[in-house]
């Protein structure tokens, strides 16, 4: 197993639209291993490939308080969502140190494979509902700052581009 790096904002590959799995495979397995992997040792409680350069539909998930019971979704889609939302402050492993306040349904239910191909339906709520919507959004190159206002998202974009020129120094 292996820790991958993580892309950060504003890294334009976040931008890029996630394809279908088109097997789960051995290869595919190797990089579910490595995406908990770089989950845990990153204190993330979600990873969407798109974050480690990956473009296919894949998501990895622990929410659990032992961080011990991991899910997988490959080629989520969504299958219902509640009509009652609420405002969750959100973090995102590719942009660290930044969270903010972002409008999520408090409830969705979602089909995938898991890690061994098998399908499977989630019904969600609480932070794991969060948490799926958060990482969908990944796989559609969305990330969570571009719900924030044009300023907002631009005093971030400031902060990380001058973090990450502090850090090739
Ligand atoms: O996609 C990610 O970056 C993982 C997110 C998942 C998540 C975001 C918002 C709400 C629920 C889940 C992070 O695990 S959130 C926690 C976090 C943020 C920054 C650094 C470490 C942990
Ligand atoms: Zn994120």
């Amino acid at each position: 197993m292996a820790s991958l790096p993580i892309l950060c904002f504003p890294d334009p590959k976040l931008h890029t639209v996630a394809k279908p799995v088109q097997a789960v495979d051995a290869r595919i397995q190797t990089l579910i291993a490595n995406m908990l992997q770089t989950m845990y040792e990153a204190k993330g409680i979600g990873l969407a490939a798109t974050q480690v350069d990956v473009h296919e539909r894949l998501i990895v998930i622990d929410v659990s308080e032992e961080r011990d019971q991991p899910l997988v979704l490959i080629n989520p889609q969504t299958l219902w969502t509640s009509t009652e939302t609420h405002l969750n402050e959100e973090g995102c492993l590719s942009v660290p140190g930044v969270y903010d306040g972002v409008q999520r349904f408090d409830a969705v239910t979602v089909s995938a494979l898991n890690g061994e191909g098998q399908s499977h339906v989630i019904e969600a709520d609480g932070l794991l509902a969060v948490c799926i919507q958060h990482e969908m959004d990944h796989l559609m190159g969305k990330v969570f700052v571009e719900y924030l206002s044009p300023l907002k998202r631009s005093r971030i974009k400031k902060k990380m581009l001058k973090a990450l020129r502090e850090e090739e120094r």
